[in-house]
């Protein structure tokens, strides 16, 4: 059910078409609003003229929400891409789980940056505009850093 899709022009005219009229049971006791805050976010320092990751966590003390899509002023395309064994997909949206967290990292889910706008330098913050289902759009500027970097440990 990992639908790859790579490429430009691949849109997904219907975001999966399950009715809502389904007795699909009641969905636990996660109601109320999200709260969504965001933590960590940096972008290792990209090649020239190449394609940049982002990584984050974005934390939640409420209920579940959904990043939907992710944009930048000074970038013309930013997808979401979960690794796999042996390569990455593009995924279309990430679940943000109630009172629990959605961690970019290394080795794992992350943003795929392209099309800057002017090349990135270390120090330099990007603003990234991270769009939820239900949350709305919270931007963040993220830091630019060495390749080495981890969060938490300088
Ligand atoms: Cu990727």
């Amino acid at each position: 059910m990992l639908a790859t899709v790579l490429g430009g022009g691949a849109i997904l005219a219907a975001c999966g078409s399950g009715g809502q009229g389904g007795q699909g049971g009641q969905a636990a006791a996660e109601a109320g609003p999200a709260k969504l805050s965001v933590a960590d976010p940096y972008i290792p320092l990209p090649p020239a003229g190449g394609m940049g990751a982002g990584y984050l966590t974005v934390r939640n003390d409420g209920g579940p929400d959904q990043l939907v899509k992710v944009t930048s002023p000074g970038a013309g395309s930013i997808t979401m891409h979960r690794s796999t064994a042996s390569s990455m997909e593009q995924v279309q949206s990430l679940d943000v789980p109630a009172h629990g967290a959605l961690q970019l990292a290394r080795g794992g889910t992350h943003l795929m940056i392209m099309g800057w706008q002017k090349a990135p330098a270390l120090g330099d913050e990007v603003e990234l505009d991270l769009t939820f289902a239900k949350s709305g759009t919270i931007a963040v500027k993220v830091p630019v850093k060495e390749l080495t970097y981890r969060p938490g440990q300088s």
